[in-house]
């Protein structure tokens, strides 16, 4: 017969002596909680236009982004997980323009966690993939704990994130690999599907928004045309793949390699113009890569090495497969 699959909380047991040991129950607890959060938001996203929750609310958030009803429901459903989580001492969220307090779980073993509850919602409207986002760090008793979520990406305890595509995959790490389930909707819970993710050391696939080519960095233009310059025996050219949702686009990177690129707007190359955040998507989304054997680069530094010093920090990424991500890197150094 065959073994019982592994749920997650099952391995995030087996994972406890990778977590810090002042941290590690409460990393389990939050871990968890976010993967009840995940089956929750799954389940309304499976309902959202039957019950009119698709659109806009009207206004637009700290990012100028315009908000959308699931963007504020997966906030507050995200916060109020966290708080039951008894372990997140501060929360930040793209939805909020401060990090938000939770004083009873503060203390030296309090954490924080940097999340995009609803992560590409511009796919909502078009039934497309959305995902979650988080990160953790420790909150190192600080009193308010918000500002230990500054910094550097590698300050990060644990990171993942969850995919909201023909099934919901949940992908997590503590530092120690990278595991990935998926939900079983009946139970409401997710079983280990993809253990230990490797990413292989070089892809045959990029995705990247071509439509801005013509505001990006030099050795950013001139990368792409190598990946499309024919070359049989080089493997060239890559295929484009981009999905317009930065967790399908990572995971698919993940699964089969290659690269995810948003890089910066170079129009005015004094004031360099990245769109993703650094502290609830590309220094997690980096993290998770790392771990599973990837590369992750502004294209001329380590995102990881980044200082956040600010909570909607934006930074550019070109992250995967670690070969390719190194080429890109030399097409940085030498175009210009
Ligand atoms: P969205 O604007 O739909 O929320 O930063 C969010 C994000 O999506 C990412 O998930 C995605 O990779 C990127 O922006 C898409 O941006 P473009 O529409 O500019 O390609």
């Amino acid at each position: 017969m065959a073994d019982a699959p592994v749920t997650l909380s099952e391995h995030l047991a087996s994972q406890q002596a990778f977590i810090p040991r002042e941290h590690e129950p409460g990393v389990a607890a939050l871990i968890g909680r976010v993967g009840r959060v995940a089956a929750v938001i799954a389940q309304e996203l499976a309902h959202a236009a039957l019950r009119d929750r698709l659109g806009y609310m009207g206004g637009t958030n700290v990012s100028g982004d315009e908000v959308k009803k699931l963007d504020i429901w997966g906030h507050e459903t995200m916060l109020a997980g966290l708080r039951a989580s008894g372990a997140c001492a501060a929360f930040v969220s793209e939805e909020a323009q401060d990090p938000i307090e939770i004083p009873e779980a503060g203390g030296a073993r309090g954490l924080v966690v940097c999340c995009d509850p609803v992560d590409g919602s511009s796919n909502l409207d078009v039934n497309g993939t959305v995902g979650t986002i988080f990160s953790v760090k420790a909150a190192r008793g600080r009193v308010p704990a918000g500002p230990a979520a500054l910094g550097r990406g590698t300050e990060q305890i644990a990171a993942g994130y969850v995919m909201y595509g023909p099934a919901t995959v949940f992908v997590y790490t503590v530092g120690h690999g990278v595991h990935g389930f998926t939900l079983n909707p009946e139970a409401g819970e997710f079983l280990l599907t993809h253990g230990d993710i490797r990413i292989p050391r070089r892809g045959k696939v990029y995705g990247i928004n071509e439509g801005n080519y013509s505001s990006w960095h030099p050795g950013q233009r001139a990368f792409v045309d190598h990946l499309r310059t024919p070359d049989k025996a080089a493997g060239r050219p890559y295929s484009l793949r981009y999905s317009g949702a930065m967790v399908a686009d990572v995971h698919r990177t993940l699964l089969d390699g290659g690269l995810f690129m948003y890089p910066a707007d170079f129009s005015d190359p004094a004031r360099p113009k990245p769109k993703l955040r650094l502290l609830y998507e590309v220094a997690p989304m980096s993290f998770v890569v790392e771990q599973a054997g990837g590369r992750a680069s502004t294209g001329t530094e380590r995102v990881l090495e980044l200082e956040a010093t600010e909570y909607h920090q934006r930074a550019a990424v070109i992250l995967g497969s670690p070969d390719d991500v190194a080429l890109a890197e030399e097409f940085y150094r030498t175009s210009g």
